[in-house]
């Protein structure tokens, strides 16, 4: 099948999902061609069954905002006319759906007929597309997709809350190519990084306001007092400047790292004893996912869709909102008894397996063999 992805080419959420997806369907043997304003992070060579079309917006003095929708409209339409594309598969509706819906518009101008699937991720619906200056076109958008997906329950439900949704939303979970974390072979060098034999705690994330930064540091700093420990925060974004503050003020600067946004995922969590992901909001949690790939146990919030992917006592904790105390509480549970550390680390791993892409993947190919179907009728 020749196929379009709109997405976001960014570090984390659903850009990843997105460009995990397109390459291993390009393996597979399908035509993928990803729509985005820069070539994604985890996409190095292109071939010919992946390809990138850069969306191009001309600054002009006369605009306040650049017009993005637009070229991204054009853009699909001018893709689907060369490479005679078979489907659309927008993630993230804002503006991805919308731009999408007008490009399969002005296809239909042409005689070409041409099915959209969306894939809900999560911000794109419970944090921007449910405010009142967007609900109304998000919803246009969704309601005008031949078929919607969504990446846990807890999403397909808050959607159908926020929004007045006419058509079905399937639920299709994030993944991961565990075949690939094998064949890595990562190096583990966690002497490096904890030469005093300190337990690792990690973070990963785009340390946005709803990440609740401040909360993984009082964590830290409860456990500490009773473990050996080391925390490292993998990432970067508009909470890091008060979390560093933070640290210097409660003298935690030796034994917290902050390492910025990274290209050696993998190879930290190789050597990462425990994650912490104390969110206010998260739809999936694909970065407790990549933890638990790698045999780390995850202490979270329970919000969400984390419930669906995390455990209770097995792959880790999911905890009350902002209740630091039990968080840490439960941290050290997991990483006090290495009998213990050792059992939740082989159960984190064992979770995963239902995440797997080669499972997964079928879902989206089935649904696109429908909408295909359903385009010839
Ligand atoms: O977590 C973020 O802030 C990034 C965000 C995004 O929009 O890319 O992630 C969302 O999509 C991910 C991939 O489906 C999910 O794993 C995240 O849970 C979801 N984030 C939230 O719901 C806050």
């Amino acid at each position: 099948m020749k196929i379009i992805i709109v997405c976001y080419p960014t570090f984390g959420g659903s850009g990843v999902v997105a460009t995990e997806l397109g390459l291993y369907l390009s393996k597979k043997g399908h035509e993928i061609h990803f729509i985005t304003y820069k070539q994604p992070v985890r996409i190095q060579n292109l071939t010919p069954h992946l390809h990138f079309h850069e969306v191009h917006v001309p600054t002009y003095d006369l605009f306040k905002y650049q017009p993005y929708e637009l070229a991204l409209s054009s853009k699909i339409v001018d893709v689907v006319m060369k490479y005679k594309i078979d489907l659309l598969h927008v993630h993230y509706a804002i503006p991805h759906a919308y731009a999408a819906y007008m490009g399969k518009k002005m296809l239909e101008d042409e005689g070409i007929k041409i099915p959209m699937i969306t894939t809900l991720h999560g911000t794109d619906i419970t944090l921007v597309g449910s405010h009142p200056f967007y609900k109304r076109a998000v919803q246009f958008s969704i309601n005008h997709s031949e078929f919607v997906t969504a990446v846990s329950e807890s999403l397909k439900r808050d959607t159908e809350r926020l929004f007045d949704i006419t058509s079905e939303i399937k639920v299709i979970p994030n993944f991961i190519d565990l075949d690939k974390i094998k064949v890595k072979n990562i190096p583990c060098k966690k002497e490096q990084i904890a030469p005093n034999d300190q337990l690792i705690i990690t973070h990963i994330s785009n340390f946005r306001p709803l990440k609740r930064i401040i909360d993984i540091l009082k964590i830290f700093k409860i456990v500490s007092k009773k473990l050996n420990v080391k925390l490292l925060m993998v990432g970067d974004g508009p909470e890091k400047e008060r979390a560093m503050r933070y640290c210097k003020a409660h003298e935690m600067e030796d034994s917290v790292l902050f390492l910025g946004k990274s290209n050696q995922i993998n190879e930290i969590l190789c050597f990462s004893d425990l994650f912490l992901l104390p969110s206010e909001q998260e739809s999936f949690g694909l970065a407790a996912l990549e933890a638990m790939v790698h045999g780390v146990p995850v202490v979270c919030s329970n919000v969400g869709g984390l419930a669906e992917v995390i455990e209770e006592g097995v792959s880790g904790y999911l905890c009350p909102l902002g209740d630091v105390e039990a968080m840490a509480e439960k941290a050290i549970y997991i990483l006090e008894d290495s009998e213990r550390h050792q059992l939740f680390k082989r159960q984190a791993f064992e979770t995963t397996k239902k995440f797997d892409i080669q499972k997964v993947i079928t879902y989206y190919e089935s649904l696109y063999s429908e909408a295909m179907e359903n385009k010839l009728t």
